[in-house]
């Protein structure tokens, strides 16, 4: 078993991490400029894109204390704190660790700067970052035009719970992760043709893109009975995890790159 953290910056990353945490066998840490685990100086974040690897852990010495090799590192991007601990953490362990990125961009109705900010620090990031999922916030608005904003804020943490879980549980215990930007649905199914629509169910995301695809099924189903109803899709590569806790739901999860 690998070890793993998840990293909850920023205002948006440390209230998603601390719901996720509940559900996750890794270790959870809170980075924000007030009342978290780790307390970062907004001021100083401003540096972090023209420091080196070796001066970023200088001027944020606790970034050495982080010990795992997977870093999960969860964040709403376009703001100052969760962005720039997010951009830290990927030039600090580039290629010495597996870093996965699943951040939050605007609403399509946030300040121009702070939609740039995104931007920029996403195209960034996936320099150093093995995998960067982003979830964008005016995608899922545009995608549920009648979904009440409160509504749709509250997705994310329902879906990287799903995420995380599935990551500890599979992926990257068997070394399959694609990387770059990934794409991401979550879904779930019951009744007889439980298996298809929970794959149905993620592969309608606003938050999926790529032509190829990856599916991981998890419920109480026999392998059998997936691969049957993969035989309709074209997937690269899928894997089940036998679970009772869904009781009659099969959840299923496509990643796109
Ligand atoms: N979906 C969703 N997005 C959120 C939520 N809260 C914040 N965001 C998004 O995340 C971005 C960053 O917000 P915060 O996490 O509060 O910002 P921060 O990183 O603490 O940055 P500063 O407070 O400016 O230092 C916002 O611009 C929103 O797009 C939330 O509850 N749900
Ligand atoms: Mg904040």
């Amino acid at each position: 078993m690998y070890s793993s953290v998840i990293l909850g910056c920023g205002g948006a990353g440390v209230r998603f991490g601390r719901f996720v945490a509940q559900f996750s066998r890794s270790k959870f840490v809170s980075i924000d400029r007030a009342g978290a685990d780790i307390v970062v100086n907004p001021n100083k974040l401003a540096m972090v894109p023209n420091l080196s690897a070796r001066m970023l852990v200088e001027v944020f010495p606790w970034v050495e204390a982080i010990d795992s090799e997977v870093i999960l590192v969860i964040a709403g991007l376009g703001g100052v704190v969760g962005t720039g601990v997010a951009e830290l953490v990927g030039r600090a362990f580039s290629s010495r660790r597996t870093v996965i990125g699943m951040f939050t961009e605007p609403f399509s109705g946030e300040s121009p700067s702070r939609v740039q900010r995104s931007r920029d620090a996403l195209e960034r990031m996936l320099k150093n970052y093995s995998a960067v999922i982003p979830m964008s916030n005016a995608k899922i608005a545009d995608y549920y035009p009648n979904l009440a904003i409160n509504d749709a804020m509250n997705i994310h943490p329902i879906v990287l719970r799903h995420l995380v879980q599935d990551f500890e549980r599979m992926l990257i215990p068997r070394n399959y992760m694609p990387v770059g930007r990934v794409g991401v649905g979550v879904g779930f199914g019951v009744g007889k043709e439980r298996i298809r629509l929970a794959i149905e169910d993620a592969l309608d995301s606003p938050w999926l893109f790529g032509t190829n695809r990856a599916v991981l099924v998890s419920g109480d189903v026999e392998h059998e009975d997936v691969e049957l109803v993969l035989r309709d899709y074209d997937f690269e590569h899928w894997e089940l995890y036998r679970t009772g806790e869904y009781g009659e739901q099969i959840k299923a999860t496509v990643l796109g790159w």
